[in-house]
């Protein structure tokens, strides 16, 4: 792995190159003198020309206007701490943000973060991951320069029961991101895929540390193909995949739908922690595929039948079973049975 970006999320400093290019952005389209940037930035006007070149290997265009200065032309769509945290406005998820060229999962290096203190609401972020994961030890395709690998640190201060209720607060925040920056209407699948047009676009898990009383941190892991191309998906996924820019035939911009995640995240997140888990629910419901439908639940050799009536507190599936008995899921994989037998 690559170092992060950002190596010391407890350092709370800001990075110079995200407070110049903030600085750049304030006043776009502007020609600034080393001086002037070197006095704002406290650095002498040679740590600005390195700093400015440190940008420019990143894919920022600065232009170096001759005895004037540099005037800043475009940010690279890279999903660097630098590029995400410029104008995100976010309370508390992703204040601050890790980011690595590669690493072996976003998952494991926060949680390899938060067991040294990395604060709630850190968020680490991967351009490629060479062992993503799924659930069960599954593997998640990780390609660099098209897809999110994201994830965030949370330190709620509730009992570790309540912890799978934030998966239902991804699932919507995805959902929402997907809605802000494309045409495309995405539904939720208990209990965490996100599918456009029937195919999956999105996974999500959901990882704890705790003691029986008390969670230390959770990391909920979030997925998203945004510009994956056809021929980057192997052969034999468990559920037919595609990316956003596959189904709405347009290029997704990766920092806008990362902040645009983030946000709705942030939203969410507050409202939970203040109110609880009622208004995810319902929104969660609103948007899910399974409300109402007639449903096989598998797990291993085991399969459970019956019409989905709803989700508990728990992040369990309420099934009425064709017996009338309802019955209480708390892991499986679902598939429709209204669409096979109309
Ligand atoms: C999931 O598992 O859907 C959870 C995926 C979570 C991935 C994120 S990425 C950031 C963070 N860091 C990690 O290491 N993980 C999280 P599951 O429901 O078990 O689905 C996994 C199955 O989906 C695999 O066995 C494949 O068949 C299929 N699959 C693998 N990669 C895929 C992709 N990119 N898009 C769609 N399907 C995929």
């Amino acid at each position: 792995m690559r170092e992060p970006v950002t190596p010391d999320p407890g350092s709370g400093k800001t990075p110079i190159e995200q407070r110049m290019v903030e600085l750049f952005r304030a006043e776009e389209g502007k020609v600034f003198s080393g001086e002037e940037l070197g006095n704002a930035l406290k650095v002498s006007r040679t740590a600005v020309w390195k700093h400015v070149n440190k940008l420019r290997a990143r894919g920022y265009g600065i232009e170096s206007v001759p005895a004037r200065g540099y005037r800043f032309l475009t940010a690279p769509d890279t999903l660097t701490a630098t590029e995400l945290s410029t104008g995100l406005r976010t309370g508390r998820i992703g204040r601050r943000i890790v980011s690595a060229d590669e690493t072996d999962s976003t998952n494991l290096l926060a949680f390899r973060l938060a067991e040294k203190g990395a604060e709630d609401g850190v968020v680490v972020i991967a351009d490629s991951q060479t062992g993503g994961r799924g659930r069960l030890g599954r593997r998640w395709e990780s390609p660099g320069g098209v897809n999110l690998y994201c994830s965030v640190i949370l330190r709620p201060a509730m009992p570790p029961v309540r912890a799978p209720q934030l998966t239902f607060l991804s699932a919507v925040a995805v959902a929402r991101a997907v809605e802000s920056v494309t045409p495309l209407c995405p539904r939720i699948k208990w209990p965490n895929d996100i599918l456009v047009n029937g195919l999956k676009i999105a996974g999500l898990l959901n990882e704890m540390s705790s003691e029986t009383d008390t969670i230390h941190f959770v990391v909920l892991g979030i997925g998203v193909n945004l510009n994956m191309k056809k021929e980057q998906f192997p052969e034999g996924l468990r559920y037919p995949a595609s990316s956003l820019m596959l189904e709405s035939g347009a290029c997704v911009n990766r920092v806008e739908f990362t902040r645009a995640l983030l946000t709705a995240l942030d939203t969410l997140y507050e409202d939970y922690l203040e109110h609880g888990f009622a208004s995810a629910r319902n929104e969660w419901l609103r948007r899910s595929m399974v409300q109402g439908r007639r449903v096989r639940v598998s797990s291993g050799d085991e399969a459970t039948e019956g019409i989905v009536g709803g989700i508990d507190d728990d992040g369990a599936l309420l099934l009425q079973r064709g017996d009338g008995v309802s019955e209480r899921v708390l892991a499986g994989d679902v598939t429709i049975l209204d669409d096979l037998h109309p």
